[in-house]
């Protein structure tokens, strides 16, 4: 696999841009989304002007919007960097920014004309597949390497978001496209080691019933964040979790012991209604990093992720920032507690969805109002989790809302792969529906959000059922 030259080109062009005010003295402001890909992105621009000498400070956001752009301009930057974001708002960044440099590393849907004085990346633009094929990790881990080869270190962090953003939808959960470009390098630099394998956090580091308890993705009833539950489960299908004094991980166990474990996960999965697809992601390519420690929860590549994703929705951004600059002391120790709270607070909104009928079936849509009950941090992930379940047993997209305390509704829309054969994509849709109602919506074709204002949400939801059936072939 090739970086085509065009957009090699385009990483090409941010390059003087970079250098010139790194010259000048000047700090660069680098603005990022809030979720493990934003961090893992910000962080690689961080670490690569770092080693440029530069200075720079780095912010994360939930959303850009005007208040957030005016935040940025009021501080007086010269330079600004956005990664993870941009491409949906240019044409007010280019207003906002009119007298400054802007380059934005992007992978989600452009809209307007790019204004002059900005530079984008975006795979989207060189014919790339955003959605599936490169994060904006990976895009800035090729900038970062255009750059200077030396920060080839940084190949892990760059498919991180590409985990975090759940673009291992190649054949047993690998990655496809310019992800496996990057993953090729990764691996010819001793910094990876890849394994087919039940996926569960700790492959060859924790004990069984960790792993298992620890992995939410997919999200397994009864026994995700449940120790005590899997110590039990592991007992009653006889796979010991001890040999000796020493505390057995996953990798130590034989076929048959593995087989035996798959089959009753299956049948627990299943007999909770879970689907026989979200059984099959329990198995698929394991992304060890080499180059971490074997006891930190850095050594798997799904964990990492899932805990940068944790610091973002539990608003400690910058303990994963830190950690991927490579703070290996303290950032670590927050970061685990960070995961324990959020581990704890997925499960209680989890058994409050539960404990009513509190999806409802559209037409052509699930409906989650979670009210002021669900963090609006957190909403996308139930929603994710009640879709990967396969609980939601027609092909319908699940949309769910949050109440946020500005005043206004934070919208997520998930939708199983086999939607955009139908013809659908959820970014557009959140994009069209959130206009007709005073907000603001796009993102990917499975995967989407928007806000909107708190007294329009009926509308609003009338609307995206409306556009859904309309688009549907199904
Ligand atoms: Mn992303």
């Amino acid at each position: 696999m090739d970086i085509p030259q065009d957009f090699l080109n385009t990483l090409q062009h941010a390059i003087p841009v970079i250098k010139k005010h790194i010259e000048e003295g000047n700090p660069i402001s680098i603005i990022t989304h809030n979720d493990a890909d934003g961090i893992a992105s910000g962080s690689i621009i961080s670490k690569t002007i770092l080693r440029l000498g530069g200075s720079f400070k780095t912010t994360v956001e939930k959303r850009l919007d005007d208040q957030v752009l005016k935040k940025v301009l009021d501080e007086k930057p010269k330079i600004v960097v956005f990664t993870d974001f941009g491409s949906g708002y240019l044409e007010n960044i280019g207003k906002t920014f009119n007298e400054q440099d802007v380059i934005i590393f992007d992978h989600h849907l452009i809209t307007g004309e790019k204004p002059q004085n900005v530079t984008q990346i975006n795979p989207l633009e060189n014919n790339i597949d955003g959605s599936r094929e490169i994060a904006a990790s990976g895009v800035c881990y090729l900038f970062a390497k255009t750059v200077d080869i030396r920060n080839r270190d940084l190949a892990n962090i760059g498919l991180i978001g590409a985990l975090g953003d759940q673009q291992d939808k190649g054949n047993q959960k690998s990655f496809t496209g310019l992800n496996t470009f990057i993953e090729e390098e990764a691996l010819s630099y001793g910094l990876l080691k890849k394994t087919v394998d039940l996926i569960f956090y700790g492959y060859e580091t924790r004990p069984i019933y960790r792993a298992l308890a620890y992995t939410t993705s997919p999200f397994i009833p009864g026994l995700s964040g449940r120790e005590d539950n899997c110590v039990a489960f592991l007992n009653h299908i006889s796979i010991d979790i001890k040999k000796g004094d020493k505390m057995r991980c996953l990798s130590d166990l034989t076929e048959d012991e593995k087989k035996r474990l798959f089959s009753a996960l299956s049948n627990h999965m299943i007999s909770q209604g879970c689907d026989s697809s979200s059984v099959h992601d329990i198995i698929g390519t394991v992304y060890t990093f080499k180059n971490e420690a074997p006891s930190t929860p850095l050594r798997d590549g799904r964990e990492y992720s899932s805990l940068l994703n944790a610091c973002a929705r539990m608003n400690r951004p910058s303990i994963g920032i830190s950690i991927c600059l490579g703070d290996r002391n303290e950032s670590i120790k927050e970061a685990e507690q960070v995961v324990d709270d959020y581990r704890r607070k997925i499960g209680t909104y989890l058994d409050w969805v539960r404990e009513k009928d509190r999806i409802k079936e559209l037409s052509s849509i699930y409906f989650l109002d979670a009210g002021f009950e669900v963090d609006e941090n957190i909403v996308g992930v139930i929603a994710s989790i009640l879709q990967g379940q396969g609980i939601l047993k027609d092909l319908k997209p699940i949309i769910s809302a949050a109440n946020s305390n500005d005043g206004t509704i934070k919208i997520s829309a998930r939708g199983a792969d086999a939607i955009i054969q139908h013809g659908l994509h959820l970014g557009k849709i959140m994009q069209e529906a959130a206009e007709q109602h005073q907000g603001s919506g796009g993102g990917h074709d499975v995967a989407a959000g928007a806000f909107i204002p708190q007294d329009k949400i009926n509308e609003f939801i009338k609307s995206v059922d409306e556009i859904v059936s309309r688009q549907s072939t199904i």
